[in-house]
This record gives structure tokens, C-alpha cells and sequence, in this order.
């Protein structure tokens, strides 16, 4: 059985996880695996990030390159539409969010999160990229009901684990919910996207483990 390594207050562990719950895969988790640099865990995952995947005694990294796997190795309920041209736009839609929102503002996540300090340079020069970014998925999303079109795909997935946090993390260190502000549909998409069963069940682990770091 495949087994996903991580943390559950991970954005992209709970995208694996979430991904594999709506496909109907059997796995098993270990959620006490958080990224390190020690040479046991860079041996599992060449940049010490979380998740990884254990399949048949190897590792695979790298989000989307599991939730691809995934997708192959588990086709029976599919989260890519069968044509190859809407499938090529819900991968559009996924490089949007991680690349050009996501990860912009994980720029800020040492302030956010860590206790660190971002400089109003960097401030600025992430809430001009992100204002782009947020804008350009705007512009690609149909939102009919779904991210894509009518179906659920690996797109939602991923607007369901990236989105709220990019908008926390805008709040606390630019004052501003950007996502609420220039993707102003993402609200009630997100919260009926999180009246489905697999989707409550991610965001209330990823409570539960956020409220049992914040103890800690
Ligand atoms: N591109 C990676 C991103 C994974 C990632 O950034 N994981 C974070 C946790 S949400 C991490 O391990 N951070 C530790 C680090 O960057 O060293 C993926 O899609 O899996």
C-alpha cells in the first residue's frame, strides 16, 4: 500500500492527501513527518520538503508529481477531465495557483508564521506579483461550479488547500486579504467546495494539527 509522509498543517501534504481521499485511494499516512534537513529525511526527500510518497521501499516528491502518479496508477475515479485539452487547462490552472500565487506568497510566510521579519521592499515587490498572479487566475477560472468547468478536478484540490492560506498570510503581513479582494468569487466556491466529505474532513485535521502545533 502507498504510504504519504508529511505534515497535515501542510498545504501540500493535505493536496496529496486530499487528492488520494477523492479518488477512493486505500493509503496509509505518517503525519509526524515534518521537512528536515538531516540526512535520513534528505534521503527520503532530496530537498528535505514534505510530502513524499513511499511506494514499494522508494520515495517520490514533489506534489504534483505524486498526485500525477496517483492519477495513473488509481484511474477509476478520475480528477482530469478524459480530453486532452481540458486536461492541459486544469494543469494551466494548477501551475497558476502554486507558481504565481502560492508560492509568491510564501515569500512572506517567515513574518507570517516564523517570527522573522520581511522587508517593505520584498513587502511590495510580492504584493505587486501577487496582485498579478491573483488577477491572472481570475481571468483563467470559470468558477461554473467548479475552478475548471462542471467537474471536480485536481484544480479545486488544489484552490481548496492554497487559497485560504494565501489569503491568512496577506491578511497578517500586508494587511490585506488580496484574495478576497481581487478573487472575490473564491469565497463562496471554497465554501461550498468545503461541504463535500473528503474536503471537511482535510480542513478539520489541518485545524486539529495547527491547534495541537499552537499548544505546543
Ligand atoms: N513544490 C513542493 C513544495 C512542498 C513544500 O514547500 N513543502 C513545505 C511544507 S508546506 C516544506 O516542506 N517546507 C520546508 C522547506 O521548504 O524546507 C511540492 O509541491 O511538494
Amino acid at each position: 500500500m502507498v504510504k504519504l509522509c508529511g505534515i497535515r498543517i501542510s498545504n501540500y501534504h493535505n493536496k496529496v492527501r486530499l487528492a488520494a481521499l477523492e479518488k477512493g485511494i486505500a493509503f496509509e499516512e505518517n503525519d509526524q513527518c515534518a521537512p528536515s534537513r538531516d540526512e535520513a529525511h534528505l534521503e527520503r526527500s532530496a530537498m528535505g520538503k514534505v510530502p513524499y510518497l513511499e511506494v514499494n521501499g522508494e520515495t517520490l516528491t514533489e506534489s504534483q508529481a505524486i498526485c500525477e502518479y496517483l492519477e495513473e496508477a488509481y484511474p477509476e475515479k478520475p480528477l482530469y477531465p478524459r480530453d486532452p485539452w481540458q486536461r492541459a487547462k486544469v494543469r494551466e490552472l494548477i501551475s497558476y495557483l502554486e507558481l504565481h500565487v502560492e508560492l509568491v506568497s510564501r515569500r512572506l510566510h517567515k513574518q507570517a508564521f516564523y517570527g522573522g521579519a520581511v522587508s517593505d521592499e520584498s513587502k511590495a515587490q510580492v504584493e505587486r506579483e501577487l496582485t498579478r498572479g491573483l488577477k491572472a487566475l481570475g481571468r483563467l477560472a470559470k468558477f461554473a461550479p467548479m475552478l475548471a468547468g462542471p467537474e471536480l478536478t485536481l484544480a479545486d484540490v488544489c484552490a481548496f488547500v492554497h487559497l485560504p492560506l494565501v489569503a491568512t498570510v496577506t491578511r497578517l503581513v500586508l494587511g490585506r486579504d488580496l484574495v478576497e479582494e481581487l478573487l472575490p468569487q473564491a469565497k463562496p466556491y471554497l465554501k461550498a467546495l468545503g461541504e463535500r466529505p473528503a474536503f471537511q474532513r482535510v480542513a478539520a485535521d489541518r485545524k486539529a494539527a495547527t491547534d495541537a502545533r499552537r499548544k505546543k
